[in-house]
């Protein structure tokens, strides 16, 4: 088993990786890293995340860094084993790959348009507007899907409700209109009533 060090910041993109750890009961140790006080910039936290910020990992001394890949990478070396992540090979893990990927790159670009509105007072100005437009027929892809199975794979929850969960289960937070989409909010309620979920982080 690789010794893991998670260095993290409460309430922050580091969250869903905490969740993950929870979920996957993976030992590691944790260094809560102050991002209010500037202590991601020190030089010995640069030399493991260039970019100053948390989520990043250490395993067995080597970095890593970016939510996705640390979920991802979580997923693959500890989930297949607990039946949280699909083997390789399998269709489902094309599946994992990819919905995990929209999640944070494709959704994730038109959340951070409305985050952006939203931080300069102006939700609902052309890319406020443009943004909430995006999200919702992004939201009624995953609907649909969500209508026709009970978790992201098929019949049984995964790390990639977990993932997938945690940007949408952020994005209502926010403002996008995740009310409308009742497979999407059935789902999301599961997902956040998950024990893993109720981490203090
Ligand atoms: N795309 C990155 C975003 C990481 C990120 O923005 N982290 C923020 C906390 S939510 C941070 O560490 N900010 C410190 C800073 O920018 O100085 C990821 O998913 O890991």
């Amino acid at each position: 088993m690789p010794q893991i060090v998670f260095y993290w910041h409460p309430m922050s993109s580091a969250t869903p990786v905490a969740c993950a750890l929870a979920e996957l009961d993976v030992p590691h140790d944790r260094v809560k890293v102050d991002i209010t006080t500037g202590e991601q910039r020190r030089p010995a936290f640069l030399a493991l995340n260039p970019n100053g910020k948390v989520p990043t990992l250490t395993v067995d001394g080597a970095p890593m860094f970016e939510a996705l890949a640390i979920e991802v990478w979580l997923g693959e070396q500890y989930g297949v084993e607990k039946g949280l992540w699909p083997a390789a090979g399998t269709p489902e893990r094309l599946q994992a790959m990819s919905w995990s990927a929209w999640s944070y790159v494709t959704y994730g670009a038109q959340l951070v348009r409305l985050q952006t509105a939203r931080d300069m007072g102006t939700p609902d100005d052309a890319h406020g507007t443009a943004a909430h437009k995006a999200l919702n027929e992004l939201l009624a892809l995953l609907d649909a899907r969500l209508a026709q199975q009970p978790w992201l794979l098929g019949d049984t929850y995964s790390l990639v409700d977990l993932i997938v969960g945690s940007v949408i289960g952020y994005s209502a937070y926010i403002g996008a209109p995740v009310q409308q989409h009742t497979s999407v909010l059935n789902w999301l309620g599961k997902v956040q009533a998950r024990p893993a979920m109720q981490i203090d982080a």
